[in-house]
């Protein structure tokens, strides 16, 4: 079953938006098979980020990411990745559209609450940047029957 990265950022954690998000994939019917609170290193926001290095933000978003801790989780699910990016909405809020994350509780791309991995490439890249293997749970539920 395909997986993806998903992140609350420190945004979403102060504004305690950490439970509402996780209750939106988890009600969407996909499975929780890892997560953890963390304190995000400034190597690993570079590696993370590193896309955006030359971009003129890249500081202020490695300064961001690392102000305060982050829930990075593995979402898993038929489509989770494409699906998981349309429930956050668009990068910037205020043109993510009503009823996604970003559209819902965000006002800047600064602060915009969450981040998910856009492709099965960086899906893969980023839950072994974030996660061990044995933090990343194998187990069956009994909701899939009627999820699928
Ligand atoms: P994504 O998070 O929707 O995948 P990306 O283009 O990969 O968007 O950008 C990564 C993050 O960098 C965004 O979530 C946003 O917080 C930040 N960012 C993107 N564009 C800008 C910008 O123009 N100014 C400041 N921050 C930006």
């Amino acid at each position: 079953m395909e997986q993806t990265f998903l992140m609350v950022k420190p945004d979403g954690i102060q504004r305690n938006l950490t439970g509402e998000i996780i209750n939106r994939f988890e009600r969407k019917g996909f499975k929780l098979a890892g997560a953890k609170l963390m304190q995000i290193t400034d190597e690993l926001a570079k590696t993370h980020y590193g896309e955006h290095k030359d971009k003129p933000f890249f500081g202020e978003l490695v300064e961001f990411i690392t102000s305060g801790p982050v829930l990075a989780m593995v979402f898993e699910g038929e489509n989770v990745i494409l699906t998981a990016r349309d429930m956050m909405g668009k990068t910037n809020p205020l043109e993510a559209a009503p009823g996604t994350i970003r559209g819902d509780y965000g006002m800047t791309v600064e602060k915009n609450i969450i981040h998910g991995s856009d492709s099965p490439e960086s899906a893969e890249k980023e839950i072994s940047l974030f996660f061990n293997s044995s933090e990343i749970l194998d187990y069956s539920k009994q909701d899939r029957e009627w999820i699928y």
